[in-house]
């Protein structure tokens, strides 16, 4: 008898074809966002799940003696896993390291570049028919080259970010971590360890790549923005919740500082209203990773996670041990 493996969300055919000569799998390809209860439902009768990071297991998901054997998360980020419950469980959980760092950090540099020149603003102004002539302050935008970069957290792709602005951008690089860097790994990204508030006050440009847990929750708010220049720019490709996107809101439309970018939200896929509605902030929907090549190199690591398990008793990018409950 097969397992049997519940895949949350629309993924690539090619990845579900494969896991089903391994698994029987049931594959919610409709995009129905799952009710709480139809969740807990469908995971109850599963041995493997294969989640994204809108996914929740927890203890109340899984119940007090889960069938479930392992959840892999489609995603390098697993704030959606209660990884202790899943522990104590007996739950393996995985996520999805590695493969995405590049791609996300471009799109990290993407939103920088974009929020210091006011490429989406001067695009809508475009579009709207509203350009006339050229004029020698028009959507006159902050220096990105040879400019501070802050960068808060730094793991995998905030250490790819700095790359990027140190070498190729000509930038002084700064960062704020819980620890500092090892030496050899601070010279190969030319960053500097500096505390928290250092970086806030001397970032022209603030990126945000740290994981999001109750202690890195509203790590940015108004107390954080104050300490900001006025023409700063801050981007947000972590999670949701990591800035307290109300005390933004206020701070951009006050121009306490310059501009913001933002690929994700607290309460993502809802968005602050009054973020919807100022000119100085660059909105995207949770895309960092996108790309078709990232993409499918996260669906068949988290899969690669699952076979390898029900092979071997262990997947290739664990986040928890939990002692041995029969993988067959
Ligand atoms: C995912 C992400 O697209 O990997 C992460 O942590 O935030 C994104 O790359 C998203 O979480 C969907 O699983």
């Amino acid at each position: 008898m097969k397992p049997k493996l519940l895949v949350a969300r629309p993924i690539f055919q090619s990845v579900i074809d494969s896991l089903s000569e391994k698994f029987e799998v049931t594959s919610n390809q409709s995009d129905q966002a799952w009710t709480p209860d139809a969740w807990q439902q469908a995971i109850a009768s599963h041995d493997a799940a294969l989640t994204t990071g809108s996914d929740p297991i927890n203890a109340l998901v899984l119940g007090a003696q889960p069938r479930l054997k392992i959840a892999a998360n489609m995603a390098v980020g697993f704030n959606n896993f209660d990884v202790p419950a899943m522990t104590t469980l007996g739950v393996i959980a995985s996520n999805t390291p590695d493969v995405l760092t590049e791609t996300t950090a471009d799109f990290g540099f993407a939103l920088i570049m974009a929020t210091a020149r006011r490429m989406t603003e001067s695009e809508h102004y475009l579009r709207a028919g509203l350009w006339k002539q050229w004029r020698y302050d028009m959507f006159a935008g902050a220096e990105v080259h040879g400019s501070t970069l802050g960068i808060l957290g730094m793991g995998r792709i905030g250490q790819a970010i700095a790359r990027r602005g140190a070498l190729g951008f000509g930038m002084k690089v700064f960062y704020h971590n819980r620890s500092p860097l090892d030496a050899a790994t601070e010279n190969e990204c030319k960053a500097t360890y500096v505390d928290k508030e250092t970086l806030l006050k001397t970032a022209d440009h603030l990126v945000l790549v740290l994981p999001y847990s109750a202690a890195s929750h509203h790590s940015i708010g108004s107390k954080e923005i104050a300490q900001m220049k006025p023409t700063a720019t801050l981007v947000n490709i972590a999670r949701g919740g990591i800035v307290d996107d109300a005390a933004l809101a206020l701070a951009l439309k006050n121009k306490q500082i310059a501009a913001a970018g933002l690929d994700v939200f607290e309460g993502e896929p809802a968005v602050h209203p009054d973020l919807l509605t100022l000119p100085n902030v660059v909105l995207t929907p949770h895309i960092a990773s996108s790309t078709v090549k990232t993409r499918l190199a996260m669906a068949q690591l988290a899969a690669d996670n699952l076979v390898s398990f029900f092979a071997t008793g262990h997947a290739l990018t664990p986040l928890n041990q939990v002692p041995a409950k029969s993988a067959t």
